[in-house]
């Protein structure tokens, strides 16, 4: 009797464990059905200099990649061309009237609701690692380690958890052996979400030694409007974005002369960055930049040439600069097919926003035109995706926090105001009812570079732009017949009835983001 009892109680034993088990590797499985998510964002990349959308400037394979396995966006957009107001979007889903983060000065309220901290209430390990620049320490990753401030490309400090140190090496590459060790070190168990964020293309563009010696030929192509007059225009008459004027030669140019000869308003921080570097490093800098800085003095170039010569120098290093991001991506890209992530991963990159590479005769950003307004964004995702190719819709930042939150079966909340691209990237063809208009809002002024606060609105086809705080500008521009945004059709009465049109949807959208009174937000 005793023993049949003994007999009965260890089989139990034994199927409860095997249930348990069983429950557990079953629970274990289904955790990791869902996605993992690599969100690689980086600096001021504008899509002019990735191959897919344009191949003109430089080669960039590893992006590529990630668009020729998935998807490319041709238009997707931010909510607020500039660094810190970006990323308040792409961790919110919401524009900067509801975020509370309206420019670079501004600290954000790592208190709110972010999609990090939602993916870690539904099961996801988070880890964020690069570029923060948001001031208050980030919430909702179970792992960061961010560089403070805007960071620096040599021998950068990191911030891990808290703890500041300074790192040998480049920025570029130290962040993606962090995001790297932290895949390695985590916890098999749970679906992640990494976001890599880079601080390259960043001014002022330093590049790493092994890509000085690229690009050392190339004639770029100057684009057509680099000689902008900006008639018509009055907000973009006034800034000081001008790769002739506001770049400065030994800052961003790279002509930091020995002899001393060369004094420009930045030198002294030029000094600076080249102070961090080891030996070695400067060494290698020295050899590319010292026979170019002699054979600059000795052009003494004016004029057009001059201007010629700073555009091909700035790009030169920006292109540089890229190469070094792209191979990096290189290297995430093959851990995950190595560690046997790729096909269950979702990898997005995509840049805080867009960037001027000598449009209009510009560098930087802010604007609402396209170079600075579209920002580059290519997806791959094997298991789940049966979008392939260009992708038309626009899209813009406040719809990545929901695009995860679905993909990891989580709610969406009522709040958030992007939507879910799942939608686009999990049917072969467009979804119908997408949306047919953006919204945009610029608000940090005065500035560095003189861009003025403005708002507005795109539609597939025409842009409507209004300019104020200082002045009272209105600009309109119709996108297929004026792709650089050079003819202001405001006034144009053959535009009337479309300008009107712009107006009503505007104030629709003003109403749908809870931005009824955007002038009110003069700063
Ligand atoms: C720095 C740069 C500016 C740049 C802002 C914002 N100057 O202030 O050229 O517009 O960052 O960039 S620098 O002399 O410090 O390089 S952002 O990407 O962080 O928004
Ligand atoms: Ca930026």
């Amino acid at each position: 009797m005793r023993k049949g009892n003994i007999l009965m109680g260890l089989s139990l034993l034994v199927l409860t464990v095997f249930s348990q088990s069983c429950n557990t590797s079953e629970k274990k499985a289904k955790e990791l059905s869902r996605p993992n998510i690599v969100y690689i964002m980086s600096d001021d990349h504008g899509y002019q200099a990735i191959s897919c959308y344009n191949d003109k400037l430089i080669k960039t394979p590893n992006i590529d990649r990630i668009a020729n396995e998935g998807v490319k966006f041709n238009k997707a957009f931010v909510t607020n061309s500039i660094c810190a107001p970006s990323r308040a979007t792409l961790l919110t889903g919401k524009f900067s009237n509801l975020n509370g983060l309206y420019d670079n000065r501004n600290k954000f309220d790592g208190s709110q609701v972010t999609f990090p901290k939602l993916l870690q209430q539904a099961g996801y390990q988070t880890a964020l690692i690069g570029k923060w620049h948001l001031k208050s320490d980030p919430t909702g990753f179970d792992y960061w380690n961010i560089l403070p401030g805007q960071g620096q490309y040599y021998n950068p400090d990191f911030i891990e958890m808290g703890d500041k140190k300074r790192v040998p090496g480049y920025a570029t590459s130290l962040i993606t052996d962090f995001a790297i060790e932290w895949l390695e070190k985590r916890n098999q168990d749970k679906p992640f979400c990494l976001l890599v964020h880079e601080k390259a293309p960043h001014r002022t563009w330093m590049p790493d030694t092994s890509y000085l010696a690229m690009f050392e030929d190339e004639n770029f192509d100057i684009p057509d409007n680099y000689f902008d007059d900006y008639e018509g225009r009055l907000a973009a008459k006034e800034q000081k974005l001008s790769v002739i004027k506001d770049m400065d030669l030994a800052y961003d140019l790279k002509m930091i002369d020995k002899e001393g000869e060369i004094q420009t308003h930045y030198r002294k921080w030029a000094d600076g960055f080249l102070k961090r570097m080891d030996p070695k490093q400067r060494a290698a800098w020295d050899k590319e930049y010292n026979p170019k800085i002699e054979a600059f003095k000795k052009a003494k170039l004016k004029g057009k040439e001059l201007a010629k010569w700073k555009l091909r120098r700035y790009l030169t290093d920006y292109l540089r600069v890229i190469a070094s991001v792209d191979d990096n991506i290189g290297r995430l890209l093959d851990y995950l097919d190595d560690a046997g992530l790729a096909d269950n991963t979702i990898v997005v990159y995509t840049s805080d926003q867009g960037f001027y590479l000598g449009e209009h005769g510009w560098f930087d950003k802010r604007f609402m035109y396209e170079e600075s307004f579209r920002t580059p964004l290519v997806v791959r995702y094997p298991n789940g995706m049966k979008r392939k190719g260009e992708v038309n819709e626009l899209v813009q930042n406040i719809d990545f926090a929901p695009t995860f939150l679905d993909y990891a079966g989580a709610d969406i909340p009522e709040d958030i105001q992007g939507v879910s691209l799942r939608p686009i990237l999990e049917n072969e063809e467009a979804p119908e009812n997408w949306r047919k208009s953006l919204y945009y809002h610029y608000y940090e002024f005065p500035n560095e570079h003189g861009v003025k606060q403005h708002y507005g609105v795109r539609t597939d086809r025409y842009k409507l732009i209004h300019f104020y705080n200082d002045i009272d500008e209105w600009e309109m521009f119709d996108l297929e017949n004026d792709p650089e945004e050079m003819n202001n059709i405001a006034d144009d009465p053959e535009y009337k009835t479309i300008r009107r049109g712009l107006e009503v949807e505007l104030e629709k959208l003003q109403k749908q983001y809870g931005d009824t009174e955007p002038e009110k937000s003069i700063r």
